[in-house]
């Protein structure tokens, strides 16, 4: 058998954004499948699918209303096992979103829980108010109180996300065999794994009063707690050791602790995680506020990621995140060298890595300029309660030009087309202006291309052990500079990577193998944000 899922490298889909193929503006099955040879020729070797369930979309599909069905926006379940097929004959592996913290209130448990007699009543958080206020000071996720009073029930439920995404309760049996069933249900389909959403808050240890905190209040009861640990031990022995696959949760507020609690092989919980420090060096405290992007801090946390842990997924970017080139790269005059760079860090790290839709062009963050161009529920509720606080509008609107997740939602720019190749209508959200330049044909066509720096560091990747299995040693971590070393068998590389738009410089002996300039030989000095794998033993690839 062996870890397949160390082998290759993943990309994510976010089926609503990536290719439409019936001209409704809205990305589909079919259109994946359109698009395989695409992502064959990448070299991705693992799908990350997002959601493409059952759902009324309050969340784009991390609120479900049936776990066994397709989205009909999205195709039908025949697409969905023809994408499952059409992937395998290319050699690509695919994983699902499982997302089973919560479901959509539309989902047929849910409706019937709202009698109080019904046997689903325990697979929620039904609880009686406090004078005349919710159950408890918890605060959501999504910038809201997180308990909804139901007239018909006569009580709230809890829902750290939407209204409409209501907390499953896992002190019910019922709940975890429920969840076993469905797993079964897409592994049996061929199916390769999971990506676990929010994983590490399904174990809620109590529902008292949290310490009080600018955001998430309650967290304490729920965040990385031992009935988590049990659960997620319970769905690898009961289901996923059945099968050849893997799984990746997505683990929120997790320290490198934690995370080798969740990862160790012997403690046969998950494969590997995502984890979010990283991508918070560019905040204070939530990702609202913006904090100037410092490539030492966040190389820093980087490097002491990569030395906690045994193996670990690698992301800059997903469906949540703002584009990365337009955060840690430079989406102006550096826009080609930068993503580039970003690039090769993803992909010379020690860990599966994740590309995000997009991320191989470097497609960049979406200039909106009121809030009517944005459909992401989170923004919106954020923009309400912000408003609340008294927060001034200009600094409300600069928290959101931050955080908003339609930053890397706005469709896949496959050519220069009008909606840049994504659709023959106009797309659910907007596609950014900048596809006329930045799309996947004008890049196919040209050597010097980020698709094609892309295609050449999976090479790498992929065919290299010591990329792949090193070790990782961090030599050089400043302001401007992050060099390391990957060592394996006797053999060394070393990367170097400049975060600035300065030449810097960096003494290395060894053979200059990849640049993201095309260049012969080193000078010593990396041209800005240039990016150098150097081959220590002087053998060429
Ligand atoms: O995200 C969980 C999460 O905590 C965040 O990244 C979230 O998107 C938010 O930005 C916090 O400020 C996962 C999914 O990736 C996300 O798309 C869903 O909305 C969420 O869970 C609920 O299912
Ligand atoms: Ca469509």
């Amino acid at each position: 058998m062996g870890d397949w899922w160390k082998d290759r490298v993943a990309y994510q889909i976010y089926p609503r954004s990536f290719q439409d193929s019936n001209g409704d503006g809205i990305g589909d099955i079919p259109g994946i499948i359109s698009r395989l040879d695409y992502l064959k020729a990448l070299g991705a070797g693992i799908i990350w699918l997002s959601p493409v369930y059952r759902s009324p979309n309050e969340d784009n599909g991390y609120d479900i209303s049936d776990y066994k069905d397709i989205n009909p926006e999205f195709g039908t379940m025949d697409d969905m096992k023809a994408l499952i097929n059409e992937a395998a004959k290319r050699d690509i592996r695919i994983i699902m979103d499982l997302v089973i913290n919560h479901t959509s209130t539309s989902h047929s448990w849910f409706q019937q829980s709202r009698d109080k007699n019904s046997p689903y009543r325990n697979y929620y958080f039904w609880r009686p108010g406090r004078e005349n206020g919710p159950p408890n000071n918890w605060t959501s996720f999504f910038a809201e109180d997180c308990w909804e009073f139901d007239k018909k029930s006569g009580e709230y439920y809890l829902h750290l996300f939407a209204k409409g995404q209501p907390d499953l309760d896992y002190h019910n049996p019922a709940v975890i065999e429920e969840i076993k069933d469905i797993m079964r249900f897409w592994l049996d389909m061929g199916i390769a794994g999971f990506r676990c959403d929010v994983i590490n808050i399904i174990w809620k240890s109590s529902l008292e009063d949290g310490r009080k905190k600018l955001a998430l209040t309650g967290s304490e009861h729920y965040i990385s707690q031992e009935g988590m640990h049990e659960i997620l031990r319970k769905l690898r022995l009961d289901v996923l050791d059945g099968y050849d696959c893997f799984t990746v949760g997505e683990t929120v507020f997790v320290t490198t602790r934690t995370a080798n609690d969740l990862c160790a092989v012997e403690r046969r919980e998950l494969d590997m995680v995502f984890s979010f420090e990283h991508m918070e060096t560019d905040q204070f405290f939530v990702k609202w506020f913006p904090r100037k992007f410092n490539p030492g801090r966040f190389c820093k946390t980087i490097a002491r990621w990569q030395q906690a842990l045994e193996w670990n997924a690698n992301y800059f970017e997903n469906h949540d995140q703002p584009r990365s080139i337009s955060r840690f790269g430079n989406e102006g005059e550096y826009h080609g060298a930068s993503a580039k760079m970003l690039g090769a860090l993803l992909l010379t790290l020690r860990g599966t890595p994740f590309i995000y839709q997009g991320q191989e062009i470097g497609m960049t963050n979406y200039k909106f300029k009121k809030m009517e161009q944005i459909k992401d529920v989170e923004s919106h509720n954020l923009w309400k309660k912000a408003k609340v606080m008294h927060i001034p509008k200009w600094y409300r609107w600069k928290m959101i030009l931050r955080g908003c997740r339609d930053h890397a939602r706005t469709p896949v720019q496959w050519d220069s087309s009008e909606f840049g190749g994504f659709s023959k209508h106009m797309p659910w959200l907007a596609p950014n202006g900048n596809y006329t330049y930045i799309n996947v044909e004008t890049q196919r066509n040209d050597n010097d291309s980020i698709l094609n720096f892309y295609k050449q560091m999976i090479l790498l990747r992929t065919s290299d052990d010591v990329i792949k299995y090193g070790s990782f040693e961090p030599v050089v971590i400043s302001k401007r500079l992050f060099v390391y070393k990957r060592k394996l068998d006797g053999r060394t590389m070393t990367i170097a990577l400049n975060f600035s738009g300065r030449l810097v410089k960096f003494y290395c002996a060894g053979n200059l193998l990849i640049s993201n300039y095309a260049r012969e030989t080193y000078d010593g000095r990396l041209k800005p944000y240039e990016a150098i794998v150097f081959d220590e033993d002087g053998k060429a690839l």
